[in-house]
């Protein structure tokens, strides 16, 4: 989970060329009894990434417009798919809605909306405040002091510990 983690943050650091791959549900798929909300919550959809369908024979997926998707009507479905395993690239910003066709599945929860962020779009809040402005005069002031070395606290936790290490030893060998 960790390296996976990693990993997904090293994709969305590096420059998007690569899309990420979202596996909808994670290990339980595209299901009944799934939360949606919370999963979709829990992502970061960006233009280029993409969706996987995970499901069984029962469940479809359809694409559809925010008023089908609120009444989990698949009448005017813009797309369909049922090969079981759906990979679905974002192409566009925006919000993109998904449910099962299968009657009452989307009642039951198989409906998903993801928003899609632009590429290159910090998640979050957008920045709009400037940076730190330069002060005129700054040549002047001395820079910062260099942060502390890496591991310099446990140096010196050890030489805390070996010191009376030492004078027991020292102790030790003169008695
Ligand atoms: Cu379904």
């Amino acid at each position: 989970m960790a390296i996976a983690t990693a990993l997904l943050v090293l994709l969305l650091a590096a420059p998007t060329v690569y899309g990420v791959q979202h596996i909808v549900g994670d290990a339980s798929g595209w299901s009944t009894s799934v939360d949606y909300d919370s999963w979709a919550a829990s992502n970061t959809f960006t233009v280029g990434d993409t969706l996987v369908f995970n499901y069984g024979s029962s469940h479809k997926v359809d694409i559809v417009n925010q008023a089908d998707f609120a009444s989990c009507s698949s009448s005017n479905s813009l797309k369909t798919y049922d090969d079981g395993a759906t990979t679905i690239t974002l192409s566009q910003p925006g919000p993109a809605y998904f449910i099962c066709p299968s009657a009452g599945h989307c009642g039951n929860g198989m409906k998903l909306s993801v928003n899609v962020v632009a590429a290159g779009t910090p998640s979050g809040t957008p920045s709009t405040t400037p940076s730190t402005p330069t002060t005129p005069g700054s040549i002047v002031s001395p820079p910062p002091p260099p942060p502390p070395p890496k591991g310099a606290a446990n140096t010196l936790d050890m030489n805390m510990l070996g010191f009376p290490l030492v004078l027991a030893t020292l102790v030790a060998f003169m008695g």
